[in-house]
């Protein structure tokens, strides 16, 4: 029997695309891991005053391999929109505050949630996943009109006011005497590969250089530039911002933190392939896999090191690293397999050795700790039960973390 043509390049294409497939399978085994020796983020430095100089050595590693450089800071400046209407809520214990202010042409809706007649306060700063209105479910809170991921032609709408309530502990973060500073990613940049036309990219006439930034580092960038506003207010202690993040935001979150000393502290919560979790480990999430669905995330150089973690120059430790003397978090949950937990915790203890040289405790725990109980030092670590999301456990711990390095001596 003659085959046709068509149907032979249609097989060829089968086993092809089988080929890839199984190429492409995460790695969810101990023992499979690639003998590897991690980079020593503390090579050449012999005492604490070398360090700032290692620092900006890794620093400027991780900006032009991973993450991208901002090209210019002529787009620093930022105005205020619309100084934004207050109102009462969570039964007068707090204020609602949403100011807009404008960065590269576009307009950043914050969310502020402030304990009542704040002044001075400490505040946790962090993006939402899908709009404001999905943090809490107040009709005065407007729909985003920027793109949505998951949604009906990414389009917001009134069926997700309050859709992510859960993942943030507004009450208990206000009773502590904290202010919550949120707003959308998307405000900053639209987080799809469009070849970077879109969010701030558009203000510039060529798609990045090789070395420049992804979105990552612009919404790391975007962080800093709402850091730059809470300075102007009297209500939030800009000198004690703790910027978090969650999954991508996480990854965010520790880059925010490494490139603006003016972060008071640090949190990743789950932040997987790319944020605390090792690279050379290749479990689960690998550097070729977060590169090619998310192509637009990280600067074209990342892409060198596909399945060539070796040649790395750093880890995922040394952007822990990065933060000290500052207190850090590295959070896991343990179904997260996807953000190798154990990965995570890894990186949390190798950057300890950092801390240690700055005078500070690190991670406490020199083991992984086991489910639910928390390690905290100037690092903290804690790998929780269930799956991939902010719960009020991690919230919690998040909350104790922050009184003891930002309250401690009022
Ligand atoms: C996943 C991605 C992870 C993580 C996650 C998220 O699809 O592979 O790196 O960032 O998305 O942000 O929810």
């Amino acid at each position: 029997m003659r085959i046709p043509s068509s149907l032979i390049v249609v097989l060829a294409m089968g086993i092809a695309s089988v080929a890839v497939a199984q190429d492409a399978k995460p790695n969810y085994d101990e023992s499979k891991i690639p003998a590897y020796t991690l980079p020593n983020p503390l090579a050449g430095v012999e005492s604490a005053v070398q360090w700032p100089a290692r620092r900006e050595q890794i620093l400027a590693q991780f900006a032009t391999e991973m993450f991208g450089k901002v090209p210019t800071d002529k787009l620093n400046a930022i105005s205020v929109k619309d100084a934004g209407a207050r109102k009462p809520v969570l039964g007068g214990k707090a204020t609602m505050w949403q100011p807009v202010i404008t960065l590269a042409g576009r307009d950043l809706h914050l969310l502020v949630l402030l304990p009542k007649e704040s002044r001075n306060v400490p505040a946790f700063l962090a993006y939402n996943f899908h709009g404001n209105h999905t943090v809490l479910d107040d009709l005065d809170i407007p729909l985003t009109k920027n793109w949505v991921r998951s949604k009906p032609e990414n389009r917001a709408s009134d069926e997700d006011r309050g859709s992510a309530a859960s993942r943030w502990a507004v009450e208990k973060i206000i009773d502590n005497g904290f202010a919550l500073v949120t707003l959308y990613y998307g405000d900053v940049d639209p987080d799809v590969d469009d070849g970077f036309e879109n969010g701030v990219h558009a203000a510039f006439p060529n798609k990045p250089a090789s070395d420049q930034w992804g979105s990552i580092a612009t919404w790391a960038w975007g962080l800093s530039r709402v850091l730059d506003f809470l300075g102007t207010t009297s209500e939030i202690d800009a000198t004690r911002v703790a910027v978090m993040g969650h999954s991508r935001l996480g990854k965010t979150s520790l880059w925010a933190g490494a490139n603006d000393p003016r972060f008071a502290l640090a949190i990743s919560n789950n932040s997987g392939c790319g944020g605390a979790a090792i690279s050379r480990r290749r479990i689960g999430e690998s550097v070729a896999r977060i590169n090619t669905v998310f192509p637009h995330w990280f600067c074209d150089n990342f892409v060198k090191y596909n399945d060539n973690e070796s040649q790395l120059p750093f880890d995922q430790h040394m952007l822990v690293a990065l933060m000290a003397p500052r207190p850090v978090y590295v959070a896991s949950a343990v179904e997260d397999t996807w953000a190798d937990p154990r990965g995570e915790f890894l990186a949390a203890k190798h950057a300890t050795p950092v801390y240690e040289l700055l005078g500070r405790e690190g991670l406490p725990a020199a083991k992984m700790p086991p489910v639910d109980e928390p390690s905290q030092g100037s690092i903290g670590y804690h790998v929780r039960s269930g799956g991939h999301s902010v719960t009020d456990f991690d919230w919690t711990q998040y909350i104790k973390f922050a009184k003891q390095h930002l309250m401690e001596n009022e």
